[in-house]
């Protein structure tokens, strides 16, 4: 089967957009509301755990915080967190302050040379995507994707594999005709879930993770200038991911055994 489309997962693979994006937003969302949560670099490793914001807010509750009595109206409460927490975040993106990582950008524009479908599977909210893809990669860069799914468009977050299903569907494709990009343990569970080849780009949160299962593991895509470091699987000789590398993968996939 040829390969015809590329699905990327955002947080962590299009941008390393935790650490200093995602976690200083839910911190300014907790100031703006009056509370005294804080949300440390260690303590949001813990909290990565659970895939989307509104989820990762209840897990804190209910895990971390001893002697915290939810108010009655807790769910309204985490639903107004969360949307000031996107306003925090795209506030970020539309200042310019989350870059893509190395690579991401060459990679698409190849991508698209070449007549690849792509596509975006992501548990953040779409507004997050949107902002990000047009301050870090062009101003039309919403209409690059054939498929943006994101958020609650499907109930079940990663690792759940809802989502690549969801995106696989609309793209009419079978797994093995696409390729997903992934960073993290309960990203590769989602791809592969859906039955899609990985490649994992780690990141300082996700290094440590299982990537059983994934085509390559690398520390990153790679720019001519800043190669990547290879962590599992077969380079091929190449020290940034392109087109011909990606191929390569693939055709491993679709190998008779
Ligand atoms: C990304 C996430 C997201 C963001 C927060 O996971 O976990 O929840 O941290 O986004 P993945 P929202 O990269 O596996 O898709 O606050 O918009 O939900
Ligand atoms: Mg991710």
């Amino acid at each position: 089967m040829d390969l015809q489309a590329l699905i990327f997962d955002v947080d962590g693979t299009l941008a390393d957009t935790e650490r200093d994006g995602h976690r200083p937003a839910f911190n300014s969302a907790f100031r703006e509301f009056g509370l005294a949560w804080e949300w440390d670099a260690d303590l949001y490793a813990k909290l990565l755990k659970v895939t989307g914001g509104k989820e990762r807010i209840r897990y804190f509750v209910d895990h971390f915080l001893t002697g915290y009595s939810k108010p009655a109206d807790f769910d309204t409460l985490v639903g107004e967190l969360h949307k000031a927490k996107t306003r925090h975040y795209v506030g970020m993106l539309d200042r310019g302050a989350i870059p893509l990582r190395p690579g991401v950008k060459r990679l698409l524009e190849e991508a698209r040379k070449q007549g690849l479908r792509l596509a975006i599977a992501t548990t953040t909210t779409p507004d997050n995507v949107i902002a990000l893809l047009r301050n870090a990669l062009a101003a039309d860069a919403e209409s690059w994707f054939e498929i943006i799914a994101a958020g609650d468009i499907v109930p079940a977050k990663k690792p759940a594999p809802d989502i690549y299903s969801w995106t696989l569907e609309k793209l009419g494709l079978d797994p093995r005709q696409c390729l997903a990009f992934e960073d993290s343990y309960n990203g590769i569970r989602a791809s592969l879930g859906a039955a899609i080849p990985t490649v994992i780009t780690v990141n300082a949160y996700t290094a440590n993770d299982d990537f059983s299962g994934a085509l390559a593991v690398l520390d990153g895509l790679g720019e001519p200038r800043q190669v990547f470091n290879p962590i599992h699987g077969n380079s091929y000789g190449k020290s940034c991911v392109d087109m011909e590398l990606l191929r390569r993968w693939h055709g491993e996939t679709t190998k008779p055994a």
